[in-house]
């Protein structure tokens, strides 16, 4: 048997029959596999996926700053849901509602009589309170099955106070986990802000991040960098974004995107609406952050611009080198699980692989077969009930912004050398008897730690103290634990003092549980003799 065979064998044939396609071993040819991804979880399996409203509200809609995003449902969904996030945000235009909680409360009463003059109520004080351009209302699972039209509710509060309204029916139960959140909040985001201000460019080179949420100061990082070889930022989707800046996305020459599980349809809608490329960039390791740098001035083709991006390599590769050449010294050869939602499990790896370490466990929470197996792959996914349930929106060029930054034929030769609209998957890098599993759960995490013994498993919060508890050190990869910034040559750095420390800090095994010095408690199961 080998390890994925191991991991299966405890099923019963019918859990048996649904996991043993998420779970896939590379052999050493590490030849491209097929995986099941974007389907139902098991219920009972301990998985540690999300809910849809999580991935509207929660990821693409909460990061931006100038927002109210008002959760309307019970008050637990809006509660769980405030500050757990690590999408930091500046105020300085006193602008900054991120770290209020926003709902409307729902009680008994509401769900059986209807909802929609809390929502109403609520909306007027936060109009009183807070004075916003913008509000948008995140639906959780009661309003879906009582009905409240909250679409009624945004129109009449644009009416009356002048101000934009988008409302969002992300309930909970809708599609199989966070992922139709996003491609939810995208929609609404193209409908009804992209496209709609005129602000005008200030520089020649201007570009959107797309999918970074400036966790631990990512997006921050990334910016930097940008701007220093001399791109404008237009925006970004939504670390520390603005109603007020991605209402000029439309106008950008070309969009970067970090993450492309939660926002390749803004991207793709974006290039049919405006014309605009996309170009998949991994700002997390120092190559990747070198090969995106490069790309995206070979897309522009400026002689000076390829100048300073060099320039600025240069640059902080030296201020790096020092400690770049200790942490690889120290961390080469280690090997690490890494588990997280829909495209760090990839980006991660190379980061990984720059200070010389192996992974050897890799999964994704609710990533889609492409995230898996790259672009190419997307024709033959199957769609079923759960994603058709999504609404997927209709769009023509514009005839007043569409614009070309270059012609078909530069296009072409540039799709054949480079990653621009193409995102390679995460399959490809990996090999060697390596597994790849989509939506793990509890079991398999504590049987992938058993049979594979790697060195650091990254993960979340809901694993962690597991893993950690069976002497493996455990890094949460969503949040970075309170640290941060990774992106960058700054931030590859910062990774690796961080996993050193956690590598070198061996605390977990001086510890002897409980279990092991008294016997666990005995019993047996009650009722008939
Ligand atoms: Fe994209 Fe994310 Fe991720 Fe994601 Fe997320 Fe996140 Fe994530 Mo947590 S948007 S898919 S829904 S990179 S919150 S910033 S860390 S699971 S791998």
């Amino acid at each position: 048997m080998n390890e994925r065979e191991k991991i299966l064998d405890k099923y019963s044939a019918k859990v048996f029959k649904n996991r043993k396609d998420h779970v896939v071993q590379f052999d050493n040819a590490g030849m491209p596999k097929e995986i099941a991804a974007n389907s139902r979880s098991i219920p009972g399996l301990m998985s540690n996926r999300g809910c849809c409203y999580a991935g509207c509200k929660g990821v693409v809609l909460g990061p931006l700053r100038d927002v109210v995003v008002l959760t309307h449902g019970p008050i637990g969904c809006g509660f769980y849901s405030w500050g757990t996030r690590r999408n930091k945000a500046k105020s300085e235009d006193g602008k900054s509602y991120i770290q209020y909680c926003f709902s409307t409360d729902m009680q008994e009463a509401d769900i059986v009589f209807g909802g929609e003059k809390k929502l109403r109520q609520a909306i007027e004080e936060a109009m009183e309170l807070f004075s916003p351009s913008c509000i948008m209302i995140c639906s959780t699972c009661p309003v879906g099955l009582i009905g409240d039209d909250i679409n009624a509710v945004a129109t009449w509060a644009e009416e009356k106070f002048n101000i934009k309204c988008v409302a969002y029916s992300c309930e909970g139960y809708k599609g199989v986990s966070q992922s139709a959140g996003h491609h939810i909040a995208n929609n609404g985001l193209m409908k009804s802000i992209i496209g709609t201000g005129d602000a005008p460019l200030t520089k020649k080179y201007s570009v959107n991040i797309l999918g970074e949420y400036n966790i631990g100061g990512d997006g921050w990082e990334t910016e930097r960098l940008l701007e220093k070889i001399g791109y404008e930022v237009v925006s970004i989707f939504t670390g520390d974004g603005s109603y007020e800046a991605i209402k000029n996305a439309h106008t950008a020459n070309l969009n970067l995107v970090q993450c492309h599980r939660s926002i390749n349809y803004i991207a793709e809608m974006m290039k049919t609406k405006y014309g605009i490329d996309w170009f998949k960039v991994n700002f997390i390791g120092i190559d990747e952050t070198i090969r995106s740098l490069r790309e995206i001035a070979v897309y522009f083709n400026d002689p000076t611009l390829i100048a300073n991006t060099e320039t600025v390599i240069a640059e902080e590769l030296e201020e790096v080198a020092e400690a770049r050449e200790y942490y690889q010294e120290k961390l080469h050869g280690k090997t690490a699980a890494v588990f997280v939602g829909g495209s760090r499990s990839h980006h991660y790896q190379m980061l990984l692989a720059d200070f010389g370490m192996k992974t050897i466990i890799a999964g994704y929470e609710f990533a889609h077969r492409d995230d898996y197996e790259g672009l190419e792959v997307r024709p033959n996914v199957k769609v079923d009930a759960d994603s058709r349930n999504i609404e997927e929106l209709t769009i023509t060029p514009d005839d007043k912004y569409y614009h070309l930054s270059i012609d078909k034929e530069r296009f072409d030769a540039l799709k054949l050398t480079t990653e621009l609209e193409y995102y390679k998957g995460m399959f490809k890098d990996m090999g060697d008897g390596t597994i790849a599993i989509d939506d793990f759960n509890h079991y398999e995490t504590e049987k992938l730690l058993e049979l594979f013994h790697p060195n650091i498993f990254y993960s979340g919060i809901k694993d962690k103290y597991m893993i950690q508890k069976s002497g493996t050190p455990s890094r949460q990869m969503h949040s970075y634990d309170y640290s941060g910034p990774y992106a960058g040559f700054k931030g590859a750095i910062k990774f690796a003092s961080d996993t050193y420390m956690s590598l070198f800090t061996p605390a977990w095994q001086y510890i002897t549980p409980p279990w092991r010095m008294q016997p666990t408690l005995e019993g047996k199961v009650g009722g008939a003799d």
